[in-house]
């Protein structure tokens, strides 16, 4: 693919003419495409762009804007084959979630269009019988949408589909691992006919840019905890901008002494090891209560001992390589720091070398037991890979302490049989995701998203993104012939 931009219905290339690639981590000689490395200039044509396609398409009806949301769904059904290969090819998950981020995507694309005929808003009473109040929802204006690599189809839509029907415009900002997919988002949109600038993609690393111009109004990011603070305190310094961040997670599932085993051992290998552990909602530690300990763990081993990585393309793979060089360094380094703070090492994972492995960045999974210890940074930290902890505690106290001693707080898994303890799970555990009897991952996209503590900013997005891209507005109106007023306010002089 020879990628450019995506700006004002037109695809350009960028102003300084440095390209930048994206290659497949299962077989890094395979370049997928090459792509701008966007500048100032660039930024500022895809903002100047957004900010005169608002004028207009806040001006239309919402049905209206649903009816492009429609055309491009039906579009991305076709498509959705073609687009999951894609997908799988560029990010390295397995095919069927390949498909699974597509299908979601396109699940954010139905949700939305499915509310524009449904009440938006409110009626609430006043004091004054002759006054009707309104809630009305306004748009923000132009979003800025950051996204990151792991979810290269689903996110950039859960973004990009509630802003635009709300009347705002969007310049999405895709990982640069994944350039190729926002490109596809792009051709799409252009095909569904949405009007000049109403949707813009800029490629390379022009986030901080983005972020700072000041015609932005509204900054969704979705990555790492790291860049989501730098966006934060940027934001912070401008009198009319917010931002809604989802920053990562030390997700946990919890078995406790009446679990099923097979739910549990299945919950926590899903929540491990799917996408190689790179999910925000990747759990990377199982807090186990000891009575069942040893046939968990017996279990948990013996399945991960099964797990079948390799070419994500194939059916038949669980696990695809990790995204880069640098991902692999970073998790051969918590796997070295486990054995530093004293894991008991139960399954040796690390890079995987020679055939067929050799030109991707392949990673076995990396299993080990440890107490839990404030002091340790492996059971605090996010790794982002396949690396995960079994930690072992005595009663469910323990469980919701050694939960909540991180400082995310994004998914939560507890598997019992017994509603009360999975209620003081739900009631004691800080998170946004929580789940009884399920792995971490696969939140559904009309759920509200988003974590707390370092996980967010407490403005969940996914379906209820509309509070960040919409103010909420009073709208009163008086059918008297006279002015009363609420709270006893005399009108008389
Ligand atoms: C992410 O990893 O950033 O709940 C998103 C899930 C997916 C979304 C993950 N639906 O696992």
């Amino acid at each position: 693919m020879e990628g450019k931009n995506y700006i004002n219905g037109i695809f350009v290339n960028g102003s300084s003419g440095d390209r930048f690639e994206s290659r497949n981590p299962a077989n890094t000689d395979e370049v997928l495409g090459t792509f701008p490395s966007s500048t100032d200039k660039d930024v500022n044509n895809a903002v100047s762009a957004a900010k005169a396609a608002y004028q207009g398409w806040k001006c239309l009806s919402r049905i209206k804007r649903g009816e492009y949301l429609d055309a491009f769904t039906q579009l991305l059904k076709a498509g959705h084959e073609e687009i999951s290969q894609l997908v799988t090819r560029e990010c390295g998950k397995g095919i069927v979630e390949g498909r699974a981020d597509v299908t979601e995507g396109i699940h954010m694309c139905q949700y939305v269009f499915g509310t524009v005929r449904m009440p938006h808003g409110d009626v609430i009473d006043s004091e004054i019988p002759e006054k009707d109040a309104f809630l009305r929802r306004k748009p923000k204006g132009v979003v800025a949408a950051i996204t990151p690599w792991n979810f290269p189809f689903a996110i950039p839509l859960w973004l990009i589909c509630p802003s635009v029907v709300e009347g705002n415009t969007v310049i999405l900002k895709p990982s640069r691992e994944t350039a190729c997919t926002a490109h596809k988002i792009a051709e799409y949109a252009h095909k569904a006919g949405f009007p000049p600038g109403v949707i813009n993609v800029v490629q390379g690393g022009c986030g901080d840019l983005l972020v700072k111009h000041p015609d932005v109004h509204v900054v969704l990011f979705v990555g790492s905890n790291d860049v989501g603070s730098g966006i934060k305190q940027i934001v912070a310094g401008f009198r009319d901008k917010m931002c809604a961040c989802e920053m990562g997670g030390k997700n946990a599932v919890i078995v406790l002494d009446d679990a099923n085993l097979d739910i549990a051992v299945n919950a926590a290998i899903i929540s491990a090891f799917k996408t190689s552990g790179q999910r925000c909602t990747s759990a990377s530690r199982l807090i186990v209560h000891e009575k069942i300990l040893s046939n968990f763990e017996k279990r948990f081993i013996e399945l991960t001992k099964r797990i079948k990585i390799g070419n994500p393309l194939d059916e038949t793979v669980f696990m695809g390589p990790v995204i880069n060089q640098a991902a692999t360094e970073k998790v051969a380094r918590y796997n070295d720091l486990a054995r530093e703070e004293g894991a008991e090492v139960l399954c040796n994972g690390g890079m995987l070398v020679g055939e067929p492995f050799k030109k991707g960045y392949f990673m076995s999974p990396f299993v080990y037991r440890m107490e839990n210890n404030p002091k340790s940074r492996v059971l605090r930290e996010e790794v982002f890979g396949p690396h995960v902890a079994i930690i072992p505690v005595k009663d469910i106290d323990e469980a919701i302490g050694v939960y909540n001693d991180t400082d995310y707080g994004l998914s939560c898994a507890v598997i019992t049989e017994d509603y009360r303890k999975a209620k003081r799970i739900r009631d004691d555990c800080e998170y946004g995701l929580g789940y009884v009897n399920l792995p971490t991952i696969g939140a559904e996209v009309h759920l509200p998203f988003g974590g707390v503590k370092k996980s967010g900013t407490g403005l969940p997005s996914a379906s209820t993104l509309i509070d960040v891209v919409t103010h909420r507005t009073a709208w009163t109106v008086n059918h008297a012939k006279k002015i009363k007023m609420a709270q006893g306010l005399t009108v008389k002089l």
